[in-house]
């Protein structure tokens, strides 16, 4: 980019930051709700097929209320009919975010959420990651992500269950808040708003509970929000992808956002990875859009409007812009190896440029078969690699294929990262 370009921009997204009409302490101001169109268009034109998978987006459409009832209606519909189809093997994360995204907003689908029974289908689930986590060193069915998601759809549904007797597992020195010896920011900061929720409701004297517990929650809640604020960089709070979820756990818990300093330096770094296209996955514009327009997973059951109403946006029906750059048709070459504690086999693969991650696994692939050969599933965040030269990633053991390059963990998956000419890729066999 041109400096003067760069000025530009930057002066643009400096105005942007003047709030106005605040719903949170925090949010992108009314004349500047342009800026989120990207977001908005990136959640509109995608093309939906993954069922439960979408939950997230839907949670996302009605929170910030964009109205478009063709979308909502489509995704409602494909949330109820997976459920119905797949229930036994859905996550607990999954049916948290179901239950949230079809309860928002108090809409039609709470007869479904009903008839169904799926809150006290979510406290047999949520039973299970715990009697998991007893059976299996501590480790949960899923993860504490999904875990910290199903304690707050429990706690926001308003449901009688007994949600006081598992505070002690979400204590900060808990492992399961780390990967690899880092602390998850996207998971700590789940962890804040349910426990933010059960804190509320002891306070409203809607749960049983005793002062001990409510003492508890509040020590656990400053803790993980002190994890969440040393793990600040540039604005950012972890990395990218988990900054709008740790704005919201920032939001409900702590006096950080008062500071309109602080408040700036977020927008200003989140808007221009907006302007530079971090957010082209749906699931990933999902997370962050609900966090700019000053609002949370806690704000499900209310009614606000925030400065940027829907009908500032400008939703356009154009395609979707690609989910990675254009493929040109110069090559660059980029080495690759697979991992397994000792055993290194590497490659120089040749692929064109604007090739991601998985293009250089499967090029590999075709190359040597025996050495390269992996599976893959279709997650909301794109393809995630389950197994490598036939070893398979097992949660019960903490171990996955991590993604690596020049050395360092990648924070995107294989299918959005881009690689460069050059680049020392890497899947190593890892635990977390
Ligand atoms: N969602 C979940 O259960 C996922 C929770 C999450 C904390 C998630 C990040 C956060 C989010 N906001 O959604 C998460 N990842 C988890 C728990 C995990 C573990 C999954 C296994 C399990 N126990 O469930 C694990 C194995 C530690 C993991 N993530 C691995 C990876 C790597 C995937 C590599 C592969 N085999 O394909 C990878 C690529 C890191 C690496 N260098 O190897 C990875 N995760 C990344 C980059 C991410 C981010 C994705 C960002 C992007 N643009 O693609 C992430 C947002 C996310 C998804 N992981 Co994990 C974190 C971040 O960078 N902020 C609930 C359910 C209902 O959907």
């Amino acid at each position: 980019m041109r400096p003067s370009h760069q000025l530009r921009l930057l002066g643009l997204l400096l105005f942007s930051l003047i709030p106005s009409q605040l719903c949170q302490i925090c949010e992108v101001s009314r004349e500047n709700c342009s800026y989120l169109n990207p977001l908005v268009n990136t959640m509109v034109n995608a093309n939906y097929t993954k069922g439960i998978q979408s939950a997230n987006i839907l949670l996302t459409f009605r929170l910030v209320q964009i109205q478009n009832q063709r979308l909502e209606q489509q995704l409602t519909q494909q949330i109820q009919e997976d459920i119905k189809k797949r229930e036994p093997e859905i996550t607990s994360g999954e049916l948290a975010l179901a239950i949230l995204a079809l309860g928002a907003c108090k809409n039609s689908s709470e007869v479904f959420i009903r008839d169904a029974h799926l809150v006290s289908k979510l406290g047999e689930k949520f039973k299970a990651e715990i009697e998991n986590m007893e059976t299996h060193s501590d480790h949960p069915l899923t993860n504490y992500y999904q875990l910290s998601l199903a304690l707050l759809a429990l706690c926001l549904s308003n449901g009688s269950h007994s949600i006081t007797n598992v505070i002690p597992y979400f204590t900060p020195e808990n492992k399961n808040y780390y990967f690899g010896g880092q602390f998850s920011v996207d998971t700590g900061a789940m962890a804040v708003l349910a426990l933010t929720c059960v804190k509320r409701r002891i306070e409203k004297e809607e749960i049983e509970a005793d002062i001990k517990d409510l003492n508890k929650t509040n020590v656990y809640i400053t803790s993980l929000v002190n994890k969440i604020l040393s793990a600040k960089n540039d604005g950012l709070f972890g990395n990218i992808f988990s900054t709008g979820e740790a704005m919201q756990a920032l939001f409900v818990s702590s006096n950080y956002y008062k500071n309109k300093r602080n408040c700036q330096e977020t927008l200003h770094t989140v808007l221009h990875n907006v302007f530079q296209g971090a957010f082209r996955l749906p699931i990933a514009a999902a997370q962050i859009l609900p966090a700019l327009m000053g609002k949370t997973y806690l704000d499900v059951n209310k009614n606000c409007s925030c400065a940027c109403s829907p009908d500032k946006f400008n939703i356009s029906t154009d395609k979707p812009v690609p989910v990675t750059p254009t493929i040109s048709p110069s090559n660059i070459s980029v080495n690759y190896s697979v991992r397994i504690n000792e055993i290194f086999n590497s490659t120089k693969v040749t692929v064109r440029k604007g090739s991601v991650f998985l293009d250089v696994m499967m090029a590999a692939q075709k190359q040597n078969k025996a050495a390269f050969c992996f599976e893959m599933e279709d997650g909301p965040w794109g393809p995630y690699i389950t197994s490598v030269q036939n070893t398979s990633a097992n949660n019960n053991d903490r171990t996955y294929w991590q993604l690596l390059s020049n050395g360092q963990p990648l924070s995107q998956g294989a299918g959005s990262y881009v690689v460069k000419n050059g680049e020392y890729l890497e899947v190593r066999w890892s635990t977390y």
